[in-house]
């Protein structure tokens, strides 16, 4: 597979990293639903391009506002799939970079998107050609659009390594390049098409969740709309709970086949709850088990892929099980899951026998050990080293800055803000009971208007981002805009599950607490037989 180059005369092919083809998937799915698809149901119409741009593109090549410039400007011709449009490349003092998109044509909206993980993308030849394809979707509706590599280049210090005796490197990494890149792409923006964006949104995902909360917290003016997926917003406690279960389920290992049989035995138990047999389990809070009474025990050796030896089961209770270092609750557990073994599942996120050499959990903890949690960086540091009631309590600033758990978001309120967050239930990256709980945090310190500002919608059968069981592709994008620009709170998400290219369900997403609810007629498949129901 080759990841399609931008015309950057420079540009070449870079080595596909596994996470590239773990997003491949939803690169592939360009007809089905994805950001922006209800783009003409919108009363905000959002296609319509009053402004043009006012300057020659390659003249912002000499661009210059102090701490930032532009590097290169290039002017790319209408095509069959994309609009004309300025290519520019940009750079922030130390080390940011940035792309910036400018469509001939322009909506009057300014749309950022986040990074994923540690982020180092390569916006030359980005190493995530889902962020690449949402600038896409997004200047063929006229916005301009731009993204970061967060301040440093993974192919040139991979993993955690750009942060090594790097303080500088780990502001950048934690919020100050989205909001010195966003501050900049809307100077650039005002001096194109002389008129300032009218509103202003971010979207991300997984890390760029995380940039998104960070947003709303630290920077509530930079974005009128947020989407915060999937985020990995309490990156101290959802690594230590990492670094704690990891090891257990290292030494259990699980196979695919039998974590696919664990989900049939869930899914027994919590399907219909909510009231329809369909596979999905709208609201895991609502389904407890007990895995030695469910679990079957293998006799001596694992003789099916049905059965589970006493250290499977104990492993497998502690992944659900809450995280405490020194007595105190640190993380919540996984919640309960149909089925885990897809792509982007268990396989991808958490070891297992199928998958021997690659440990992601162990990659990311040991990183974070190295060069980011501590004061001191050691290289040789690993994840052996570790003693969570030592080790959690002199943990150093740079962790505590990426943390984005704050839930004081008055000032994003006063201003009119909307944050739109969304996590699939099934997400094995981290727990999404985490999520759930700092919505409800959120809820209780902003009080009752708090979902006039913020809503989360939960993914029966989702994984991390994409993929899984259940329905996952849907636009949040649109509900958000029709949010901000016509105060229109998103009451459902209408999410799409494919088989192939065939639409196999709908199904609505419902603002956290409320569930779906199946109402007794009409097909399971579709998402007009469900209601989106206060909890009882
Ligand atoms: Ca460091
Ligand atoms: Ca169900």
């Amino acid at each position: 597979m080759k990841i399609q180059c931008v015309n950057w005369e420079f540009c070449q092919i870079v080595p596909i990293l596994l996470l590239t083809l773990i997003f491949s998937t939803q690169s592939r799915a360009t007809e089905k639903v994805e950001i922006f698809s209800d783009w003409r149901s919108s009363p905000a119409s959002y296609s319509e391009a009053p402004y043009s741009s006012k300057r020659k593109c390659e003249s912002l090549q000499s661009w210059s506002v102090e701490p930032a410039q532009v590097l290169l400007a290039k002017l790319h011709n209408k095509t069959d799939a994309l609009p004309e449009y300025c290519d520019v490349l940009g750079h922030i003092q130390s080390n940011i970079k940035f792309r910036l998109f400018l469509p001939a044509h322009w909506n009057g909206r300014f749309f950022m998107v986040g990074n994923g993980g540690l982020a180092g993308d390569d916006l030359l030849e980005p190493g995530y050609p889902q962020h690449l394809n949402k600038m896409k979707a997004a200047i063929r509706l006229g916005f301009a659009t731009v993204m970061t590599d967060s301040g440093h280049s993974d192919k040139e210090q991979p993993g955690g390594s750009f942060a090594h005796n790097n303080f500088s490197a780990e502001i950048d990494f934690a919020f100050r390049a989205i909001h010195l890149v966003s501050d900049t792409a809307k100077i650039l923006i005002r001096d194109n098409y002389k008129q300032k964006p009218e509103y202003s949104y971010f979207d991300g995902c997984s890390g760029g969740g995380r940039q998104g909360l960070m947003s709303v917290q630290r920077y509530p003016g930079d974005f009128n709309g947020v989407v915060a997926g999937a985020p990995a917003f309490n990156h101290t406690a959802l690594s230590v709970a990492r670094m704690l279960f990891n090891p257990v389920l290292k030494n259990a290992q699980l196979s695919l086949a039998q974590i696919k049989a664990l989900g049939k035995l869930i899914t027994a138990e919590c399907d219909l709850i909510d009231g329809a047999s369909d596979g999905l389990i709208e609201n895991p809070l609502a389904c407890t088990v007990d895995f030695d009474a469910l679990l079957p025990l293998c006799r001596n050796t694992i003789e099916s892929n049905s059965c589970f030896m006493p250290e499977q089961v104990q492993a497998i209770k502690t992944l659900h099980a809450d995280t405490y270092v020194d007595g105190a609750r640190l993380q919540a557990g996984y919640p309960l899951a149909s089925d885990l073994s897809l792509a982007n599942g268990w396989g991808s996120w958490l070891p297992n026998s199928d998958n021997k050499e690659f440990d992601f959990g162990q990659y990311y903890s040991e990183e974070l050990l190295r060069y980011i949690a501590f004061d001191k960086d050691d290289p040789a540091r690993s994840l052996a080293d570790f003693d969570a009631e030592r080790d959690v309590k002199n943990f150093g600033l740079a962790m505590r800055l990426i943390d984005a758990t704050d839930t004081n978001i008055q000032v994003f309120q006063k201003s009119g803000g909307k944050l739109l967050m969304y996590m699939g239930w099934q997400d094995m990256a981290f727990s999404s009971r985490a999520t759930v709980e700092y919505y409800e945090a959120l809820t209780e310190r902003m009080g009752e208007t708090t979902d006039e500002h913020a809503r989360l919608f939960m993914a029966p059968g989702m994984y991390h981002c994409f993929g899984g069981p259940g329905p996952n592709k849907f636009d949040y994008m649109t509900p958000l805009i029709n949010w901000v620009e016509k105060d229109i709170a998103p009451d459902r998400i209408i999410a799409h599950q494919y088989s192939g290219d065939k639409q196999t369900r709908t199904h609505p997403l419902c603002p956290w607490p409320q569930v779906a609810r199946y109402t007794g007629r009409g097909p399971i498949e579709e998402a007009d037989s469900f209601r989106c129901i206060n909890p009882e």
